[in-house]
């Protein structure tokens, strides 16, 4: 079901543009009709191919000129457009017209993304993921390319290269893909220690997202709000998402690798195909200038976030995405961000990751998609007409009239003209700079580990617990001892428990740190290094824990029905009602794909076989109901099938639901599921059955069984 958006400024661009082949005749490029596309202009019937096919060359030559670089990070990804509605006008801090009028609709478009990975990686690689939202408002471009996580490993940008470089495979031999499982990765960490806050995120379940539409979005630095009377505030972004924020667990997020490495996209794109579309509140958290010092971090610092119980967040819009895009490679992939592109009433801090990025991100667009006129792609258009004495470079689109491109002129009569504050003419903050030039870390800079305690200590034993095997997996495949000790070493100022556990499993010892710290120059006054590390305003935030995350709503979750013939079809078809009625989404898994004949002759007919698919797939399980196909599902083909799905289900903390007459697959399957009480196992004893899986759907996962579980 495809609902188009009225009055969508962007995607109605998009449609003009478009071409749909529908009753037309094949042409070349040149628009010439094709008679025959199969066979190339030979020398007679066996004889060599003419260098006169211009038709064979010119189709050959596009396919050789397919594809192009892919993002240097953030290279997998998938995007959908959408609108943005502001709910309350922030004319008291900023002049952005999308942000002031709550008339306004903005159309816009997302692309989420992991950041390690080629562009044909699985989604579920362990890593942070890139949320990059553009504004197509009428005052031009806003993008705000933001990531999951709030805060990034290093503070300032120059340091980036050699982040991705650490991160990437390594490049003797390419070894891992999408991965920070290995040794240049831990060894840069290890050494820069202003990156252990992002690490606890990173290490989270924060980075194995459930959906790309159970994440929260971070706009990460602070920017500033510029409003009418030209008075300044900071300002950081959150997008936060109203099916709450979900993980999987790491041993699933391996085997959907396999199973569906497309996972991510193909959840985002069905959601939208379905009409159920992905929706977060937006918000702000606003700082008045003259308040730039009173916190116990430097609010310039990209590895601080400001805790919401310090400053809360105000929701101020919507964002919902309603619409996929017609063709992947020209929206989703052409698409180009840049933290610059900005609209008057939103401005730069100084914030040195930032000030870099302002660099970075035109330059990448050069090289990837080859042009100064990468702006003239559909995907990138402005909804308002560019006007400029800008021209030329390659593939330019828009033709210009006349004989003027510079500025002053009296021949175009002074057109374009430039425009004044007060009709929208951007005009940058005007903040007082002055101090000698320094290459050096500020001070206030220094503390790198108050924040990763504050996040660490406010997770809950489960999320300590996947946080902890996080680290031990990501370690156990370093190979070199010493960065193990020095990450251990490491770990240890964030939590000693923590430390002591990993190290145990690492076979390391906790040492004292004796290390360079890698931020400070080696000339530095030794004076001007002591730890500026402050006691935090807050020891711990309820908003950074996932279990204090929304768990009240089933809509869009996947559950699978296992059945096979002979099921019970009315019980099935009613308890499918039920969950699509609360917007699940229900799909039959059969012994195979062939039809399935229930007890009462109806037919079902499965979306997936047994070995199609698995139980890491699905959000929940249920079994149905019915003698005969359980005794098929029990047959020495299916059993271990049934119950390798069953079973996995179990160890993932998922909800399983067994039909009257599955006893039999009840009793083979773990036997702790018969040992613990347990609200998302679901058996014929059960009162209200149908409301108690609802209820288990909702919570997502039993993660304070997991242990339990799991022995
Ligand atoms: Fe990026 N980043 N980044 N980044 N970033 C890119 O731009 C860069 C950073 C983010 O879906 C590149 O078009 C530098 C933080 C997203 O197209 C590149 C620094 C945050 C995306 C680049 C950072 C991000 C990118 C690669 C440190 C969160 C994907 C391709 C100073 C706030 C956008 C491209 C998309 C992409 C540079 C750090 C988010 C090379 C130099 C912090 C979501 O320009």
């Amino acid at each position: 079901m495809k609902d188009f958006t009225p009055n969508n400024k962007k995607t109605d661009q998009l449609d003009q543009l478009s071409v749909s082949n529908e009753n037309e005749k094949l042409t070349t490029n040149q628009g010439l009709k094709i008679n025959n596309d199969q066979d190339s202009l030979t020398a007679g019937d066996r004889g060599p191919t003419l260098m006169e096919d211009f038709i064979f060359r010119e189709k050959m030559t596009h396919f050789d000129h397919e594809r192009i670089p892919e993002r240097v990070v953030h290279a997998r990804g998938s995007g959908a457009h959408g609108v943005f509605k502001l709910t309350k006008s922030l004319s008291k801090y900023t002049k952005a017209k999308f942000l002031t009028d709550t008339e306004k609709e903005t159309p816009v478009f997302i692309r989420f993304s992991t950041v390690a990975g080629n562009r044909g990686s699985t989604d579920l690689a362990r890593d942070v993921r890139g949320f990059a939202v553009k504004f197509y408002t009428d005052e031009g471009n806003y993008d705000l390319v933001a990531n999951n996580i709030p805060v990034f490993f290093i503070q300032d940008a120059i340091k980036f290269p050699d982040l991705v470089h650490a991160l990437k495979p390594e490049p003797d031999n390419e070894i891992p893909q999408a991965a920070s499982a290995h040794d240049t990765f831990w060894d840069f960490i290890s050494l820069v220690p202003e990156s252990m806050h992002m690490i606890m995120w990173v290490m989270s379940d924060r980075s194995i997202p459930r959906s790309y539409r159970m994440m929260e979005g971070f706009g990460v630095h602070s920017f500033r709000f510029i409003n009418d009377e030209g008075k300044a505030h900071f300002v950081k972004f959150h997008f936060k998402p109203r099916l709450g924020v979900h993980s999987v667990a790491w041993d699933e997020a391996q085997k959907i690798s396999g199973l569906d490495p497309d996972f991510h996209r193909r959840d985002l794109w069905e959601a939208i195909e379905n009409g159920q579309y992905p929706e977060w509140d937006f918000g702000v958290q606003v700082i008045p200038e003259e308040d730039e010092d009173q916190f116990d971090f430097d609010l310039l610092d990209p590895t601080k976030i400001i805790p919401e119980e310090v400053v809360p967040v105000e929701l101020v819009g919507t964002i919902t995405l309603n619409k996929n895009p017609d063709n992947f490679f020209c929206e989703t992939e052409q698409i180009a961000f840049h933290p610059g592109h900005v609209v008057p009433g939103i401005d730069f801090s100084n914030d040195p990751l930032l000030q870099g990025r302002l660099f970075s991100y035109t330059d990448t667009q050069l090289i990837r998609l080859g042009s100064p006129n990468f702006h003239e792609i559909p995907i990138n258009r402005s909804v308002k007409t560019v006007h400029n004495n800008q021209r030329e470079g390659y593939m330019r689109q828009q033709i210009d009239k006349g004989k003027v491109s510079y500025h002053p002129n009296s021949m175009g009569g002074g057109c374009p003209f430039q425009a004044m504050m007060s009709e929208g003419g951007f005009a940058s903050h005007q903040e007082t700079v002055s101090g000698p030039k320094v290459r050096r870390r500020s001070r206030s800079f220094v503390d790198h580990y108050s924040q990763a305690k504050l996040f660490y200590n406010s997770q809950s034993e489960p999320e300590k617990m996947h946080l902890q095997n996080a680290l031990v997996f990501e370690l156990s495949k370093v190979t070199i001892p010493a960065i193990r000790e020095r990450m251990v070493s490491q770990l240890a100022y964030v939590d000693q428990v923590l430390a002591a556990n990993v190290a145990q499993k690492l076979g390391v010892e906790v040492q004292a740190l004796d290390m360079p710290n890698q931020s400070i120059p080696a000339d530095a006054d030794p004076a001007t290094l002591q730890s500026e590390e402050r006691e935090p305003e807050t020891q711990y935030s309820e908003a950074l824990s996932m279990m204090n995350t929304i768990k009240n709503t089933i809509s869009s979750r996947k559950v699978g029905f296992i059945m096979a013939n002979g099921a019970d079809g009315a019980a099935a078809k009613e308890l499918m009602i039920t969950l699509e009625g609360k917007g699940a989404v229900v799909e039959i898994i059969g012994t195979s794909v062939a039809p399935i004949t229930a007890h009462d002759g109806s037919v079902l007919v499965p979306k997936h076989s047994l070995t199609t698919t698995g139980s890491v797939c699905f959000d929940a399980l249920y079994i149905c109901a019915g003698e005969q196909s359980t005794l098929q599902l029990m047959n020495a083909e299916n059993k271990h099938l049934v119950l390798s799905f069953i079973n996995d289900a179990y160890k993932h903390c998922k909800s399983i639901y067994f039909g009257e007459g599955t006893e039999a697959i009840y009793n083979l399957s773990n036997p702790s599921m018969r040992q613990h009480e347990d609200p998302a196992i679901i058996t014929p004893e059960d009162a209200d059955q149908a409301t108690k899986f609802i209820n288990a759907i909702a919570n997502h996962r039993v993660w304070d069984l997991e242990l339990e579980r799991n022995s």
